[in-house]
């Protein structure tokens, strides 16, 4: 299998450089590092779009506001300094699979002394970067990595600390003459793709973790694959009546077009519980995330792979580019629903302008957020509900939203609403853990 992007199974001077884990892929390849890399994700795509398309002057970032929208003057503020949270950022080196950290004002990246480490670390640090869980660690002699650490070391401090983030010091030694190499969970990356030109219609593996869920035979809901076991959707779509008839839901994966969802070869997959968060409102839509966990396991291939999810502490700026799918209405009056998954580029909108009172007007809480236009016209709608909206961290994907509510559909001034999985990764991971 081929994948974009970086692998770990490439070692480009094998001679001066040991690869830890070699003859595997990993997901290493993302850093944590901030904005930079999420400004990167800017892509330009040819223009295709989930469910209503956009005229074609429109570009898929920075629309200004039309005659209706103009008293709507919020700019957006894309400041880095007030994105980057925290001072730690963490990455996995690519070449070697190493833990590298940048602590707040040294400019380097520093390799880890293999001191004082263990599993739960490296679980927290994966966590960290946006993967479930740590798949392999182990310490690396500083005579097999080459010459090119030598800037110093980061160190595990021996005392206790209630935080990952005070968990580091600098030094200029590595007594153990051993770094950490890390291997965290694979995730947010699709496979090699022939290119689909002037569609707004998906290709199969373009959004491989994006699944249908159906009840009662029809497509209900959308879904993202975040392990072999479990989907992330909206806390409504599964709520309430539902809940306790699970074997009237099925969850198709692998598929592009709903015709073909119960083919033999696409056979659904079953599901064996469906947690809701339970501080899921109804009525003001918050907390709308909710978890199903299959009867068996996913069969990862190019077609069906898990989302990431995102890193902690980390909001992205108004205007950051990412992409939603679904199987959802493609008119706002409700009446198609294509065959084909539909995908569209939306960017962020800042809580602050979407809570002005020309938008939602204080609606939005904290574990919300909004992406779309200002005068609508590409949106998610009804059946895209629990789906994905997801944006690319240097090469990696990350599950940054669930499709959740809006004022109509693509109406100007009412964007898209979703769940801002960010607020629910401790969440995520005790279901997970625990059920
Ligand atoms: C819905 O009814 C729905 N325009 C989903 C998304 C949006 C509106 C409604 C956003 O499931």
């Amino acid at each position: 299998m081929s994948l974009d992007g970086d692998t770990l199974s490439v070692i480009e001077n094998p001679v001066a450089v040991s690869h830890p884990f070699h003859s595997e892929k990993t997901a290493g390849v993302a850093g944590a590092k901030g904005v930079q890399g999420w400004l990167k994700g800017f892509q330009s795509t040819t223009q295709v779009k989930l469910l209503l398309r956009p005229s074609s002057s429109q570009s898929p970032v920075g629309l200004g506001d039309t005659k209706e929208t103009s008293f709507c003057n919020v700019t957006e503020d894309i400041s880095v300094s007030d994105s980057r949270k925290g001072s730690v950022f963490y990455r996995i080196s690519p070449e070697n699979s190493l833990l590298e950290i940048q602590l707040g004002k040294l400019p380097t990246w520093l390799p880890v002394c293999y001191e004082r480490w263990n599993s739960s670390l490296g679980t927290l640090v994966c966590r960290q970067l946006g993967y479930l869980r740590l798949t392999k660690h182990k310490g690396v002699n500083l005579t097999d990595i080459g010459p090119n650490y030598t800037d110093g070391f980061i160190q595990i401090t021996s005392e206790q600390k209630s935080s990952l983030e005070n968990m580091w010091q600098f030094r200029r030694s590595c007594i153990t003459g051993k770094v950490i190499a890390l291997q965290c969970f694979e995730c947010g990356t699709r496979a090699k793709l022939p290119r689909i030109i002037g569609g707004v219609e998906a290709t199969l593996g373009r959004w491989p973790w994006q699944v249908s869920l159906y009840y009662s035979n029809r497509h209900t809901c959308g879904g993202s694959i975040i392990t072999s076991q479990w989907v992330v959707t909206a806390a409504h779509c599964v709520h309430n009546y539902r809940l306790p008839q699970i074997s009237s839901w099925v969850v198709y994966a692998g598929i592009v077009t709903r015709s073909s969802a119960k083919t033999a070869q696409h056979a659904g997959y079953a599901v064996e519980k469906i947690i809701y968060n339970k501080n899921y409102n109804h009525r003001t839509h918050d907390s709308d995330i909710a978890l199903m966990k299959l009867r068996t396991p996913f069969n990862f291939s190019d077609t069906i792979r898990p989302i990431c999810l995102p890193q902690y502490d980390y909001d992205l700026p108004g205007g950051t580019q990412c992409w939603i799918s679904g199987w959802g209405y493609t008119q706002p009056d409700g009446v198609h629903s294509p065959d084909t998954l539909k995908e569209a580029p939306v960017p962020i909108i800042s809580t602050k302008k979407c809570n002005s009172s020309c938008m939602y007007n204080g609606e939005i809480t904290a574990r919300m957020l909004c992406a779309g236009y200002t005068e609508g016209k590409v949106d998610a709608c009804q059946g895209d509900s629990g789906g994905p909206l997801v944006c690319q961290d240097d090469n990696v994907w990350r599950l940054v939203g669930v499709v959740s509510w809006g004022t109509g559909c693509a109406e100007p001034n009412h964007p898209g609403v979703y769940t801002k999985v960010a607020k629910f990764l401790g969440w995520i991971y005790e279901m997970i853990e625990n059920y």
